[in-house]
């Protein structure tokens, strides 16, 4: 039969269903065997209750089934709905305890607790440390801060695009790419939709999202790195300046602070983390120039002029506007040309600087935008000035030939979001399936 209702459920509407049937199925969560008396906690993804199976009160049958659970194992219960001092103020009497599926070997981790395990043991018993209901609850709020993107951005008149994730070049200088076979071209995984996303755009879509897989094949050791990571992008025509899509991603991130607000309290106190602070004046827009000056005269970092920003001068920014500016997030804006790809548009009275931006949320990125070249030969410019081979890019190129309006757009990393929300100490617990240098398995 199947499964028809959640465990939340049953305990949202316990005043009308205590003195009734119910029917529960989930994991043996924690039995507690008193002899004559046998506590089962069984948890689904929604929640946990109390099955009660006692000699005298059920069957012989489920009495025997109970001894010989074991943790972990796939049940369903029946019984009555009836009030007891749990936590959540209701049990089932089990009238029919049926074992769906049982471990065949001791559990290699354990669900309960299973966040203090070290994270190599984690990852590699995943389907074990997900059914922990604190780790599960990173995967429900990565869900919600996805149907958010989909939400705001549909409310703002954009449209849902599906690009190739098999292409032919890299779209972001310095991240490397994963070569596919296929069949007598070479091809590559896709590091951004970046190309495409902009075809869209001049293709007549005008404004567009994504919400897809991307590759990149860096070799890094760190927290906040993967090697495929689910990138939320949007790309727009018709604009004014980058301004207005730092202005977008704006509206995204305080539709993410509303979501949290209402249905992602849970998921913020379980962690013990505060709800991300937007001042009503908005978020702080920061010159990269000015950041050179405040990180030298506030805490004595010196980054060289012209340079981007390393993962510490993110960290100090990410203080600096939190201690000074009363905002969990900071822009830092105009980039210089040399650390930025060459679709990005130059400053037209700097051509070393760019109409570019990063978003900072508690000190790391997690957003990188910009306005982009629309013009031909300007395209044409920034390559020769990167010292690349216009002819590979060529595919890209025909599409500014016949009418290509201003746009500009944003890449941001969905597991970034969710790290910093909960304030995880490393980006692989926001991802299911990590995929980094070590792991193509489980
Ligand atoms: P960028 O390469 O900066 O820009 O990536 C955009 C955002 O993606 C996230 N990110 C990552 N997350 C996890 N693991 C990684 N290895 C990783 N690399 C990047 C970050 C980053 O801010 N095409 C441009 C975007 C644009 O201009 O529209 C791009 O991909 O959160």
């Amino acid at each position: 039969m199947l499964k028809d209702r959640f465990i939340a459920d049953i305990i949202a509407s316990k005043e009308s269903l205590v003195g009734g049937r119910v029917r529960v199925c989930g994991w043996a969560y924690r039995i507690r065997d008193l002899g004559r008396l046998k506590f089962i906690l069984v948890r689904d993804r929604s929640g946990v209750i109390q099955a009660t199976v006692k000699r005298g009160e059920s069957p012989e049958e489920a009495l025997k089934a109970a001894e010989d659970l074991k943790l972990e194992s796939v049940v369903c219960v029946e019984g009555e709905l009836r009030q007891a001092p749990t936590r959540e103020g209701v049990e089932v009497k089990v009238e029919r305890l049926e074992v769906l599926s049982t471990p065949v070997e001791p559990l290699p981790l354990e669900v309960e607790g299973s966040e203090k395990a070290s994270l190599p043991t984690r990852l590699k018993y995943r389907w074990l440390d997900i059914r922990n209901p604190m780790v599960s609850a990173i995967f429900e709020l990565e869900a919600m801060v996805a149907k958010v993107f989909r939400d705001y951005y549909w409310s703002q008149g954009f449209v849902e695009i599906f690009t190739p994730k098999i292409v032919a070049a890299g779209t972001e200088s310095g991240a490397e790419v994963f070569p596919v076979v296929y069949f007598d071209k070479t091809a590559f995984l896709a590091q951004s939709p970046q190309f495409y996303k902009q075809f869209a755009v001049i293709a007549g879509l005008e404004r567009v999202f994504e919400i897809g897989p991307v590759f990149r094949a860096e070799p890094h050791h760190t927290s906040r790195h993967l090697n495929e990571y689910h990138s939320l992008d949007i790309e727009v025509g018709f604009i004014e300046s980058y301004n207005d899509v730092m202005n977008y991603v704006e509206g995204f991130m305080r539709a993410i602070v509303r979501m949290l607000e209402e249905d992602g309290r849970r998921v913020l106190e379980l962690y013990g983390v505060e709800l991300p602070r937007i001042p009503a004046s908005g978020i702080p827009r920061i010159p990269l120039r000015k950041a050179y000056e405040i990180l030298e005269e506030k805490y004595g970092k010196k980054v060289e002029y012209g340079e981007d920003l390393d993962s510490e001068g993110e960290r100090l920014m990410g203080a600096y506007a939190g201690e000074e500016l009363d905002s969990d997030f900071v822009f830092i804006v105009e980039y210089p040309w040399k650390v930025r790809p060459f679709y990005t548009m130059r400053k037209d009275d700097e051509p070393s600087w760019t109409y570019s931006f990063d978003l900072l949320y508690r000190g790391l990125e997690i957003v990188t935008g910009g306005q982009r070249e629309h013009r031909y030969h300007r395209l044409l410019e920034n390559l020769r000035d990167k010292g690349l081979d216009a002819e590979s890019f060529q595919f890209y190129l025909d599409f500014f030939k016949h009418g290509a309006p201003p746009h500009g757009g944003a890449g941001m990393g969905l597991e970034r979001i969710v790290m910093q929300t909960l304030k995880l100490e490393n980006i692989r617990e926001a991802r299911m399936l990590p995929r980094d240098t070590e792991r193509i398995t489980p």
